[in-house]
């Protein structure tokens, strides 16, 4: 049997102003993510680690930081485990970039580069029967089918792997760099595709190749999403690869709407927030709907009472304050005609989406006719 760690997307270095000032302990989350996934490497027995692009956020990440990388993957290297990394869309390779230092080189790391034909490294492991396919990011813009023009190889091993960084392509176009899709996936004779690009964990498996995208290890971006993972993939002969989830991450992104309209007042907008709280745990609360006269509903301040539960605690303010019902229904002005049409919709909603549209409706409408900017 054969087995792989496989890592993508882990960012490490990266700006997170989304978090504010927790930009700098969240950096080191993911630091401490890379390394448990190293970790995982050594403990779990792993033939081969691979980096399935964008290791760092940019290409030209700080001095320290390359140390430090390079250091961690010496630990594993240094036990007789390969590292192979692929240049992904934020550390892709070009001159003066982080993969033309010699450090990585140095820990005993491979970086792909693409010199083979068609942008293909083509990389037997004579020792483990197995063959990597990679193709890194070289170019921008490039609208590139990621497993297109594999090149062949004179000797044929029994387990061979696919390593890109694309997006997956669900029909819908995109500009992305590299596309994958899961016929090509179906159609390439691989036994494992590791791919890097989507950052939440997904399988797009097809065919007899099984796929996976492991997500970044901890979260770079504030969509909702469960603490990150690597992969384990075990490879045996006359089976699928077998794929096991290794938690590495620790921190949860969760999102939260509060809707003014079936909340009985402020404090229970509060209570809720409040009910999510963890220390791993970032909150992206939003209020909608339409605000009652005299509720006293102040985002930042529901923020500062409440952040010292979280990691990190977002309170957006998306509602609208209630018209007062004479002025607002005044059917000489223009506000006042599209809030009563609006209120009669609302009322004759007959479903939750329905009356959710009229009422955001209602508060972009209004906000629009009052000059201002509206999202
Ligand atoms: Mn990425």
């Amino acid at each position: 049997m054969v087995r792989l760690l496989h890592v993508a997307d882990v960012h490490l270095g990266a700006p997170l102003p989304w978090l504010g000032e927790q930009g700098r302990a969240h950096r080191e989350n993911i630091k401490r993510a890379f390394a448990r996934a190293l970790d995982a490497a050594l403990a779990e027995g792993v033939h081969l680690v691979l980096i399935a692009g964008d290791l760092f956020d940019r290409n030209q990440p700080g001095r320290n930081l390359v140390e430090w990388v390079a250091g961690q993957l010496h630990r594993v290297t240094a036990k007789g485990v390969a590292v192979r990394i692929l240049p992904g869309t934020h550390d892709r390779l070009q001159p003066g970039g982080v993969y033309g230092w010699s450090d990585l080189e140095e820990a005993g790391v491979r970086v792909y580069r693409g010199e083979g034909p068609g942008g293909w490294d083509v990389e037997p492991f004579p020792g483990l029967d197995l063959t990597v396919w990679a193709r890194p990011t070289v170019e921008r813009g490039g609208r590139y089918r990621a497993l297109a023009g594999r090149p062949a190889t004179p000797t044929k091993t029994a387990f061979n792997v696919g390593l890109i960084h694309a997006g997956l392509d669900l029909g819908a176009g995109g500009d992305e760099d590299y596309l994958v899709s899961e016929a090509e996936v179906a159609a390439s004779a691989l036994d494992y595709v590791a791919a890097g690009h989507w950052h939440a964990r997904r399988e797009f498996s097809a065919g007899a190749t099984r796929a996976f995208y492991p997500g970044s290890p901890e979260p770079v971006s504030a969509d909702p999403r469960e603490p990150g993972v690597a992969l384990l993939v075990d490879l045996e002969r006359g089976r699928p690869p077998g794929v096991t989830p290794v938690p590495v991450g620790e921190i949860r992104v969760a999102g939260l709407e509060l809707d003014l309209s079936v909340l009985a007042g402020p404090e229970e907008a509060a209570a809720l927030i409040a009910r999510q709280a963890g220390d791993r745990t970032v909150l992206r609360a939003r209020i909608v709907g339409l605000r009652r006269a005299g509720w006293d509903l102040d985002p930042a301040a529901l923020e500062e009472t409440l952040a010292s539960g979280f990691f990190h605690l977002r309170v957006e303010d998306r509602s609208a304050p209630e018209v007062p019902a004479p002025a607002g229904d005044d059917d000489r002005l223009i506000a006042g005609r599209f809030c009563r049409l609006l209120r009669e919709r609302l009322e004759a909603a007959g479903t939750e989406p329905e009356r959710r549209a009229a009422a955001e409706a209602l508060r972009l409408g209004l906000a629009l006719l009052d000059g201002r900017e509206v999202w």
